[in-house]
């Protein structure tokens, strides 16, 4: 068998054209102009190139944007006032703290200091715990642009084994109470394997879906999985490649060469899942800004 591609790409490019003129109609409407407020503390260069993706997606979409920069240094008590100003600044719809933190800082503490009706990311407990009880929310990113990647290409989930490979806040056990719930999105049996599973392969090998979210190159090879398996790799990681000219690649969890031949689809590293992350990012930016998941009266 030879895999088809996932092309994550393609997809979030659809769909931020839909966003695009769903912002256009807002606005035709009369409202404000949506507004995402990032906070960027440090200057990690990967950081940097995210929130550089994050920003070209918001001018494609019409999304305004700001980047606040707070040096490494900052304490949590001045991060937080920031994060209280922005929280009580009626003319910011979404906050996005980049992640990761400084080691000093505690992200539980950051996240649950933002307004839970801004947080676009999705990881406040607030909207943790509504995504856990099948409650409108805003959704981790990652693992709705996920599900989108599904509805598009109609992979089915509903009674499949999904296993899910690492237990993040951000990516992992989302995905896995997304994949699982019986109520609404998944209905799948799910497995979440993490860094004490002791032998991920008897887990891997009975996957009808694998998403992997690791960070940690050729994890997944081809020998793990069966024939047939969808293969979603959530992984980037810069390895050195002196042919490129940035002198780095990037490369998912997974063995993309060997694995296409098993998989009946897969998603690529880059132009997978990456881009889809970014673009539910704008979808939740407009529910903030619409105030549609947490109405006002
Ligand atoms: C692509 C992220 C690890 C740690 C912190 C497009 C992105 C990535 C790849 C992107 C990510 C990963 C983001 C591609 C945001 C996804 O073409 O394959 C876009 O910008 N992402 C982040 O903000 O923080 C991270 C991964």
């Amino acid at each position: 068998m030879s895999a088809q591609l996932i092309d994550g790409k393609k997809v979030s490019t659809e769909i931020k054209k839909q966003i695009r003129e769903d912002v256009e109609n807002w606005v035709l409407a009369g409202n404000r102009r949506p507004f995402l407020k990032v906070l960027q503390v440090g200057n990690d260069p990967a950081s940097t190139a995210y929130i550089r993706a994050k920003t070209r997606s918001c001018s494609e979409v019409g999304i305004d944007t700001d980047t606040a920069h707070l040096p490494d240094t900052v304490s949590a008590r001045e991060l937080k006032s920031v994060i209280r100003s922005f929280n009580n600044d009626d003319s910011i719809d979404g906050i996005l703290v980049q992640l990761p933190l400084p080691s000093h800082l505690s992200s539980h503490d950051v996240i649950e200091s933002i307004d839970h009706r801004k947080d676009v990311d999705g990881f406040h407990p607030m909207n943790v715990g509504r995504l856990s009880v099948d409650q409108p929310t805003f959704k981790s990113c990652t693992p709705a642009g996920i599900f989108e990647l599904f509805k598009y290409y109609s992979i089915p989930t509903k009674g499949k084994h999904a296993v899910v490979v690492g237990a993040s806040n951000i990516v992992g056990t989302p995905m896995a109470v997304m994949l699982s719930r019986e109520n609404s999105s998944g209905k799948a049996t799910t497995t979440i394997c993490h860094k004490f599973t002791r032998d991920i392969t008897i887990h891997t090998i009975t996957a009808d879906i694998l998403v992997v979210a690791a960070g940690q190159p050729n994890l997944i090879k081809a020998e793990m999985v069966k024939e047939g398996v969808v293969i979603i790799d959530v992984g980037i990681n810069r390895i050195a490649d002196e042919t490129s000219e940035k002198g780095y690649k990037l490369v998912g969890d997974c063995d993309f060469d060997s694995l296409k031949k098993k998989a009946s689809w897969i998603t690529p590293v880059p132009g997978g899942v990456g881009p889809m992350t970014v673009a539910m990012l704008m979808k939740n930016t407009l529910l903030a800004a619409k105030k549609s998941i947490y109405p006002e009266e």
